[in-house]
């Protein structure tokens, strides 16, 4: 006995030294807020499962000002008893050994789970400590870790009359770096999200670390028709209910349950969730493609039975216009594409999602006739949109061929053909243009004018051939030479493979105005041309603020931290030196050398690269920065102002 406890006690601290080796194999990245958050979710998971077991309603997230956080649930309290296998307490089995969790308890039992599933005890191998306190049996148990290792036993000290466990842990410094801190507004979207999804279970936020306590709570009974609602809250919605639909059916493991909520509103962009054991699926899978065609098919069949479509089909793009959906499966052994969750692989979810959604909508359609017929309507009116647009798109793309070749006049295009050491500067304004053309190297660098501020297309969804006829955007298209169009079905769609440039550079001024045009070139880029964004092909050209001189001398400074530091450094022992200080409003106050040596020349220059962490989020900023709802974008500024600083000051 005494062996085995040995033996196996190695493997734990063999398997803790590999989490503290490679984390971000095991808990995301360590170094961008990925891994550090992650320990959050995975600690609130098993809370999770005692509510999905049926024993807990509550759990309480608490951030502490020393950098700690801990989690209290008010389930059955982790079992104590000694694990017959390693001879110690089954807690500390849960705390040290990974993936353990499943030895104790039915198979169905484990149901919700982290990004990786992991387990708390990886969480516990990246903390500086870990303190778990156990209320079970009236009597209360703690044990504490010290990067995963326990530093003392499972002790009793003291008694309770309720049940449930506290885990606190603080991540070791030696594992995080860059974003050490916890979120608040992660952890909020986060855990709202968990509560939407799991009716009834209320989470508990509280922010120990500012001047005042700050506390959020979560607690939706609906559930997600409730997450439905809130996600609409500011659409008009075609029909005042949510629809719910609900189902299940057996298979060899067990049962897989699905779970419906949807709404249309006269919105113009789709917005589906997808989850597997409250899991999100970012990219979807079986469940989205079963659901997708249960819609199509119980719209259609609906609109044909009453002979609402004169010969046509609805697509199902039409059908989905202005729809939001959440759904959420359960399912006793799922499979994934990746490590990440990203994707269900499971096939047979498809049909089981299918069968159920087209019953159980065709009911609801039966049901409630005159929201049928307005779902019905708005797909016809997306169908005649999208109709007219495909033709405007159409001739923009026939355009380019017939004109020989089809490149725009304004386009000074680069010399070499190979795409791959090819870029094309999109510059704000003919004189910033000029000296563009005049300074670069114009065997690999195109620059292409654009004047003043092109079309806010978010403001166009109605009226895509308005986008198509727009000067400024067919040039684009044409100089690009990769179609347009996000949906990768339709024909001409945007296809970064045939690229006349594999670096798409918006350089605009360093100010308000040019900071307004950077953002309607990205809308453009968000909405009709994801795929370059998506794939990293896009970068913003960061010209500098300032040159400062001395003599023959000239520097330049990209922020007034720079700035002032430079300048001491032209200065030296004497501060007398009256140093020559140019605030650049513009590119055009630059010469070509300049805007060469700062700004363009691929050897010595920096840009950012656009990078997209979340879809739906992006969808959302755009929605709300760049849309028609002024009391959204208000609030949003509101929200933000205090954030901003003003470069001109
Ligand atoms: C295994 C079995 C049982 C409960 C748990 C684990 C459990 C784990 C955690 C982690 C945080 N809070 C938790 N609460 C419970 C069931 C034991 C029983 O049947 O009493």
């Amino acid at each position: 006995m005494a062996e085995e406890y040995g033996a196996s006690s190695i493997q734990v601290l063999e398997g803790l030294e590999a989490v503290r080796k490679r984390p971000g194999m095991y808990i995301g990245d360590p170094n961008d807020g990925t891994a550090i958050h992650h320990c959050i979710w995975e600690v609130v998971d098993n809370a999770v499962d005692e509510h999905l077991a049926g024993q807990n309603d509550n759990v309480d997230v608490n951030i502490k000002a020393d950098g700690s956080l801990s989690v209290r649930d008010y389930g059955r309290g982790i079992p104590v008893g000694i694990h017959e296998e390693f001879g110690i307490s089954a807690a500390e089995v849960i705390m040290t050994k990974l993936h353990a969790g499943g030895k104790f308890d039915n198979d169905a039992y484990k149901v919700s789970g982290g990004l990786h599933g992991v387990g708390v005890s990886a969480v516990n191998a990246v903390s500086e400590w870990m303190e778990m306190t156990i209320h079970r049996d009236d009597k209360i148990y703690f044990q504490r870790y010290e990067k995963g290792v326990p530093v003392s036993d499972l002790e009793v000290i003291g008694t309770c009359d309720d049940a449930g466990t506290l885990i606190a842990f603080k991540p070791d410094l030696d594992i995080f770096h860059n974003i050490t801190d916890f979120d608040f507004d992660t952890v909020d979207t986060r855990l709202k999200e968990t509560s939407f999804l799991n009716a009834g279970l209320k989470i508990t936020i509280t922010d120990e670390r500012g001047e005042d306590e700050h506390v959020s709570e979560h607690h939706y009974e609906g559930g997600i028709k409730e997450f439905v609602h809130q996600l609409n809250i500011r659409r008009v919605a075609m029909h005042s209910e949510v629809i719910h639909v609900e189902g299940f059916r057996e298979i060899e493991l067990g049962e897989v349950s699905v779970e419906l909520a949807l709404q249309w509103s006269d919105a113009f962009s789709e917005s589906i969730q997808c989850y597997t054991n409250i899991i999100r699926n970012r990219d979807g899978g079986t469940h989205l493609s079963g659901l997708r065609g249960a819609l199509t098919r119980s719209v259609n069949k609906y609109a044909k039975d009453r002979k609402l479509l004169k010969g046509n089909t609805l697509s199902g793009e039409d059908v989905r216009e202005g729809l939001t959906a959440i759904v959420s499966v359960k399912h006793p052994d799922p499979s994934f594409s990746s490590q990440t969750k990203d994707k269900l692989v499971s096939s047979e979810v498809a049909g089981i999602v299918d069968s159920i959604v087209y019953e159980k909508l065709g009911e609801f359609f039966e049901e409630n006739p005159s929201t049928a017929k307005q779902i019905v309507e708005k797909g016809l009116l997306a169908s005649k949109a999208r109709e007219a647009a495909r033709k405007a798109r159409d001739l923009t793309r026939r355009k380019g061929v017939l004109e020989g070749g089809g490149l725009p006049g304004k386009l000074a295009d680069c010399q070499s053909r190979d795409p791959a050491e090819c870029e094309i500067y999109l510059v704000e304004g003919d004189s910033a243009g000029g000296s563009a053309k005049t300074g670069r190297d114009r065997r690999i660098q195109a620059i292409l004018p654009l004047r003043g501020k092109i079309l806010n297309v978010e403001r166009q969804k109605r009226n895509l051939v308005k986008v198509f006829q727009n000067n400024e955007i067919q040039t684009m298209i044409r100089a690009f030479g990769a179609g347009v169009g996000n949906n990768p079905e339709d024909e001409g769609a945007f296809d970064t493979e045939k690229m006349r440039y594999s670096r798409i550079i918006i350089m605009t001024d360093a100010d308000v105005d040019g900071a307004h045009i950077r953002t309607l070139m990205m809308t453009f880029l968000w909405r009709f041309m994801r795929p370059a964004i998506t794939g990293g092909h896009v970068y913003i050209a960061q010209p500098p603020l300032y040159q400062l001189s001395k003599g023959r001398v000239n520097k330049y400074a990209f922020s007034d931290d720079e700035r002032d530091e430079i300048i001491a450094e032209m200065k030296g022992d004497n501060p007398a030196t009256k140093i020559g200080v140019q605030r650049y409003k513009g590119l055009g106050e630059m010469n070509p050398d300049q805007l060469w040596d700062t700004t363009m020349n691929p050897e010595t220059r920096t840009m950012l690269k656009v990078t997209v962490k979340d879809a739906e989020a992006s969808d959302r900023m755009f929605e709300i920065l760049m849309g028609e709802d002024v009391p959204d974008r208000r609030a949003f500024i509101e929200k933000h102002a205090k954030e901003v600083t003003n470069l001109d000051i």
